[in-house]
């Protein structure tokens, strides 16, 4: 079922920051107004809503990791991103940055495929290419339509270290709803990471609010989708709360 989703202006009211040591974690006091957002469970393969869970309540926003060893040499990789460029540096050297027709949209660090290594996950948006082997096909031209009126097509890709260098270890297709935000977490608590997104369609302004939260997981190739919730949401963030992950959107 559908759930009723409010829209309504969010009011957030950050009394305090402060930084937790030892971890990429903010702890954050926040006084949000309930009718604004939603919280999720994921558990058992489905999305589930459980309103009223931060209300009066302290907890840990997640944000994302920024810096790790990518490349196993004792140094830590800082990422950077200023606008829609991603850069990685090392020692304050870049030793990796974004194509100059790559529109980064987020960028963070994961194992989101699962092989014990680090990467970096982004999500991007570029120019639309077909599939290579188009050329080959009786029925060519499948994922066509996976591209906004400009011809840009979005995108997740992995960078990570391998073969002495920093490389795609993973690039999906064009994909077939593109993706407002995404965060990777471990959202089921089973130590591997999850990637949750806000979905809409190419036909849709960016601007306007996604129309579908979703949860995927790594399956070895690609990714599988484990929930999709339609419904209305401008953002989107990972908590701790009680010790257990949550999914909040408003
Ligand atoms: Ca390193
Ligand atoms: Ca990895
Ligand atoms: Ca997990």
């Amino acid at each position: 079922m559908v759930p009723k989703i409010h829209i309504l202006p969010l009011f957030i009211l950050l009394i305090l920051i402060s930084t937790v040591s030892s971890s990429d974690t903010r702890l954050l006091y926040l006084t949000l107004q309930p009718e604004t957002y939603k919280t999720w469970y994921f558990q058992s393969g489905e999305l589930l809503v459980e309103n009223n869970l931060l209300r009066g309540s302290q907890f840990n926003l997640i944000t994302p990791v920024s810096q790790v060893d990518l490349n196993a040499n004792s140094v830590p990789e800082t990422v950077i991103v200023q606008g829609e460029k991603t850069s990685i540096t090392e020692n304050g050297l870049i030793v990796w940055q974004s194509p100059s027709d790559w529109k980064i949209k987020h960028a963070q660090v994961t194992d989101l495929n699962h092989d014990q290594a680090p990467e970096v996950t982004l999500l991007l948006w570029r120019t639309y290419r077909p599939w290579p082997i188009d050329i080959f096909l009786i029925h060519p031209g499948k994922i066509q339509g996976y591209q906004d009126r400009e011809g840009n097509s979005c995108h997740i890709i992995l960078i990570g270290w391998k073969r002495d260098m920093y490389r795609e270890v993973w690039a999906g297709s064009p994909m077939q709803y593109p993706l407002l935000s995404i965060v990777v977490a471990d959202v089921d608590d089973d130590q591997q990471e999850e990637l949750v997104s806000l979905e809409t369609r190419y036909d849709r302004i960016a601007q306007t609010p996604a129309i579908s939260l979703s949860v995927w997981e790594w399956n070895g190739f690609g990714f599988s989708l484990l929930a999709r919730q339609d419904g209305l949401f401008s953002e989107l963030q990972i908590a701790r709360i009680n010790d257990r992950m949550i999914i909040l959107t408003w």
